[in-house]
C-alpha cells in the first residue's frame, strides 16, 4: 500500500503565491534557491508560454443562459470511494434506470515515502490522499456527480479533468478550487471504457502536479457489462487497479534526494528535474513496494481478476510475468477486446483494462515491460496465487544439474 508520513502542515502565507493558476514567476517565490539560481528566468518563459495553452481553463465559466440538464428518470446514488488497488463496490451489469452516482474527493498534500531505501521523498498532491487517486466506477448514461474540496491547510490551488467527460477541458475550468473551497461538477458519461483524470491547474503546473500523484482513474461500464468480439458475457472476481506514476525527484550535489518542509517547496527543482523527460522513480501506486511482498495483490486458480492501469503521463507496456491479458481493453468497452495479449499498451494520458483468469499458483510479476523501468525504477507489482500446480500447464521434467561433457 501507499506510505504516507504525516507531519503535519504549518499555515503559511506562501499559500497565496502559490494558489494563481498561471503562475508565471512562481518559480521564484517556491524557495530562495530559485530566486538566486540563473536557470529561474528560463522557468518562468516555459511556464508562461505553456500558461497561455491553457488559458482558457482559467477563464471557462458555466453558461447561464444554456437549458438546466434533464435529470428526470435519474436515481441518486452515492459511491464511496476506496484506497487503491481496490475497486469501489459497484454492479457489472447495471439493474435500473441511469444513475446520478455522487461522490466527493479531498485534494489532499501529503509527504509520502517514495522508497524506503534511499529516503526519496515526495510532497504528494492527491486525490483522497493516495496516489494514484481512487478509482471511480459508473455505467454508460450514468451521471459523475463530485464534489471536489481543498482542504483548509492546502499549499495551491487544484481541479480536475475528467477525459471521460465532454466540455470544459474535461470540467477542469469548472472545478477550480483554493484552499479552503470545494465545488460540485455533474457530468454524463457517454463513453465506455476506462480513462484517465488529473489535475490541470494551468501551465507548467499541469505536469508539476500530475507528477506529483494528481492522477487517477474512472471505469465507465458498459450497461449490460463486458463482452468479447462474439458478444458474450465477460465477468470478474475481482478489480487490481495499478495507477503508474513517474516522479522526477530532485538530488543534491551529492545524489542524495533533497527534502522539502511542504508542498510546492520543491516546484523550481521540480521543473528543473522534470525538463531532462528522465524519472529518477516509474512506480505503480505511489511506491516502490506499495505492491510487492507484504503489499502484494491476492488471488486464487481459477480466479479472474480485471487489471484495470492508468498512466496519466508516460507510455507504458504492461506485461504479467507467467500469465496473459485474455482480453484486453486498449480503447473504448464498445470496441471488440484484443485477446491472448502477452503485453499491452497504455498510452500516457490514458487507462487501459485487462482481463485475465489465473490457471496457476505462484507469484505473478505485473511489470512495465520497459524491463528498465519495471527492475530499476520500481515499475512492478505482484500478485501471489494459490491453488493446484497444473503439470500439463508447466512440469519442470528436470531440475538444475550439472551435465556431462
Ligand atoms: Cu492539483
Amino acid at each position: 500500500m501507499t506510505k504516507f508520513i504525516n507531519p503535519g502542515l504549518s499555515k503559511t502565507s506562501r499559500r497565496n503565491v502559490l494558489r494563481g493558476s498561471v503562475l508565471a514567476g512562481a518559480a521564484a517565490m517556491t524557495g530562495t534557491a530559485a530566486m538566486t539560481g540563473p536557470r529561474a528566468p528560463r522557468l518562468d518563459r516555459a511556464n508562461a508560454t505553456s500558461a497561455r495553452l491553457y488559458k482558457a481553463a482559467g477563464e471557462q465559466t458555466a453558461d447561464s443562459t444554456a437549458k438546466p440538464a434533464d435529470l428526470s428518470g435519474y436515481t441518486r446514488v452515492k459511491q464511496e470511494l476506496v484506497v487503491p488497488p481496490f475497486a469501489p463496490e459497484h454492479e457489472q451489469v447495471a439493474t435500473g434506470g441511469p444513475k446520478i452516482v455522487e461522490i466527493t474527493m479531498d485534494t489532499t498534500e501529503r509527504l509520502m515515502v517514495v522508497d524506503e531505501d534511499t529516503g526519496a521523498s515526495v510532497w504528494a498532491l492527491t486525490y483522497n490522499g493516495s496516489v494514484p487517486g481512487p478509482l471511480i466506477i459508473v455505467h454508460e448514461g450514468d451521471m459523475v456527480e463530485l464534489t471536489l474540496r481543498n482542504p483548509h491547510d492546502s499549499m495551491m490551488e487544484h481541479n480536475i479533468d475528467f477525459h471521460a467527460s465532454t466540455g470544459a477541458l474535461g470540467g477542469g475550468g469548472l472545478t477550480h478550487v483554493y484552499p479552503g473551497e470545494e465545488a460540485v461538477l455533474r457530468w454524463k458519461a457517454t463513453k465506455p471504457g476506462c480513462f484517465t483524470y488529473h489535475c490541470a491547474p494551468g501551465g507548467a503546473m499541469i505536469p508539476y502536479h500530475v507528477t506529483h500523484g494528481m492522477n487517477g482513474a474512472i471505469m465507465v461500464l458498459p450497461r449490460d457489462g463486458l463482452k468479447d468480439a462474439q458478444g458474450n458475457p465477460l465477468r470478474y472476481d475481482s478489480i487490481a487497479y495499478f495507477g503508474e506514476q513517474d516522479y522526477y525527484l530532485p538530488m543534491d550535489e551529492n545524489g542524495d534526494y533533497k527534502t522539502y518542509d511542504a508542498a510546492g517547496d520543491d516546484y523550481a527543482d521540480s521543473l528543473e528535474a522534470m525538463r531532462g523527460l528522465v524519472p529518477t522513480h516509474q512506480v505503480f501506486n505511489g511506491a516502490v513496494g506499495a505492491l510487492t511482498g507484504e503489499n502484494a495483490l491476492k488471488a486464487k486458480v481459477g480466479e479472474t481478476v480485471l487489471m484495470v492501469h492508468n498512466s496519466c503521463n508516460v507510455d507504458s507496456r504492461p506485461h504479467l510475468i507467467g500469465g496473459h491479458g485474455d482480453y484486453v481493453w486498449e480503447s473504448s468497452f464498445t470496441d471488440p477486446p484484443l485477446t491472448g495479449m502477452e503485453t499491452w499498451f497504455v498510452r500516457g494520458g490514458s487507462a487501459a483494462a485487462a482481463l485475465y483468469t489465473f490457471e496457476q499458483p505462484g507469484v505473478y510479476a505485473y511489470v512495465n515491460h520497459n524491463l528498465i523501468i519495471g527492475a530499476m525504477l520500481g515499475g512492478t507489482a505482484h500478485f501471489v496465487v494459490e491453488g493446484d500446480w497444473n503439470n500439463d500447464l508447466m512440469e519442470q521434467v528436470v531440475a538444475p544439474r550439472p551435465f556431462a561433457t
